[in-house]
């Protein structure tokens, strides 16, 4: 019976793998992209990194309406290149993606299809040049948060794309938070612009952590392969406990009556968000979810033919290359 002995070696094979990838994860060591995975641990990095880079490329549009109306030279140049930063991780994160076998073209459709999510954070309105200093503070803020432990992340190609990212998001923080200094220091219209702005992104900011642990569908597996360190409530306590005593230096208050210190927990107490609007914005019913989709969408269209020209390009560069050889 030929192929009746390769049934159970192919078997015996996957097991070895398996025990092998369970080594590597308990050893706290990085599985690199030659290495075998079980399908679902691909599955759920391909997710998390693909959302992860949607979310940068979506996260330029919020400050990217403020570039033009920036209200100096030297404001306009630092957003600039606030936004291009963004790009750029949007970059890394793909190429992260791709060491997955993800195809780039399938998931930028994924994300024009509404097939794959990116951060709710970025379903609102940047409505005053304050909220580009607000989303350097708190939303950049968040994701330091979030994604420092993720420099440790077992997936090595995301760890390391990790460490980069957030030095630059480290930047953005204090850039933002540089900006709303500034402007508390200014005039009463400028203090009563920079609370709006926190008025709007703190809940929002909150919300970024994704759901409450009991609601979190994904968490315990992804905290047993070490892809996250830390769980979403974990996360989202340690960005409030370190943004209060930011918030009373710069003098804004934060919009929930019930944040306090509590001494016997060494943590602030604080209000629980929205979790109907959160579900409402990722469901695809945010303020600005359509707009953003359609933005992206118009953006990929109208660059069709920069793809297809260095398609073109890379093509002709293979064949000189071949005639050479
Ligand atoms: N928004 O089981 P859960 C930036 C989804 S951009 C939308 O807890 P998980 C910046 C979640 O994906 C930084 N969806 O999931 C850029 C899951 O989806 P499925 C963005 C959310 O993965 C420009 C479902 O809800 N950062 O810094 O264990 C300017 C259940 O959740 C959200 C990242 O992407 C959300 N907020 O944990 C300025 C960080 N939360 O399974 C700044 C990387 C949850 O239904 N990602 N969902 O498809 C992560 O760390 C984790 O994926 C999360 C969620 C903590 C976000």
């Amino acid at each position: 019976m030929p192929g009746a002995a390769t049934v159970p070696e192919a078997g015996l094979a996957e097991a070895a793998l398996e025990q092998q990838f369970e080594r590597t994860i308990a050893r706290d060591q990085r599985v690199e992209p030659r290495d075998w995975v079980p399908d679902a641990y691909r599955a759920t990095m391909v997710r998390q990194i693909a959302q992860h880079a949607h979310s940068e490329i979506i996260g330029m549009q919020p400050e990217g309406t403020w570039i033009t109306r920036a209200p100096s030279l030297r404001r306009k140049a630092i957003l600039l290149a606030k936004v291009q930063d963004e790009a750029g991780h949007g970059l890394y994160l793909y190429s992260a993606c791709e060491t997955l076998g993800a195809d780039r073209a399938d998931l930028t459709g994924w994300l024009i299809s509404g097939r794959q999510k990116y951060s709710s954070i970025f379903n609102y309105p940047a409505l005053s040049f304050a909220d580009t200093g607000v989303i350097g503070w708190l939303v950049d803020g968040a994701a330091i948060c979030n994604q420092v432990p993720l420099c440790r992340c077992s997936y090595g190609p995301y760890a390391r794309a990790m460490i980069r990212i957030c030095k630059e998001e480290s930047f953005h923080q204090r850039q933002g938070y540089e900006q709303l200094m500034t402007m508390m220091n200014g005039t009463a219209a400028q203090q009563e612009m920079v609370q709006g702005a926190v008025d709007r992104w703190w809940w929002p900011s909150l919300m970024m952590f994704g759901p409450p642990d009991a609601a979190s569908p994904n968490t315990a597996q992804s905290m047993a392969w070490k892809i996250k360190r830390h769980t979403n409530d974990e996360l989202r306590q340690r960005f409030v406990d370190m943004t209060v005593p930011q918030a009373e230096a710069l003098g804004v208050r934060l919009p929930d009556p019930d944040l306090r210190w509590n001494p016997t927990r060494g943590h602030h107490d604080f209000g629980a968000p929205d979790w109907a609007e959160f579900r409402q914005v990722v469901g695809g019913n945010g303020p600005c979810n359509a707009q953003r989709v359609a933005h992206r969408k118009a953006a990929h269209e109208a660059g069709a033919w920069v793809r297809e020209a260095a398609a073109a390009h890379a093509a002709k560069q293979a064949a000189r290359d071949g005639a050479v050889a």
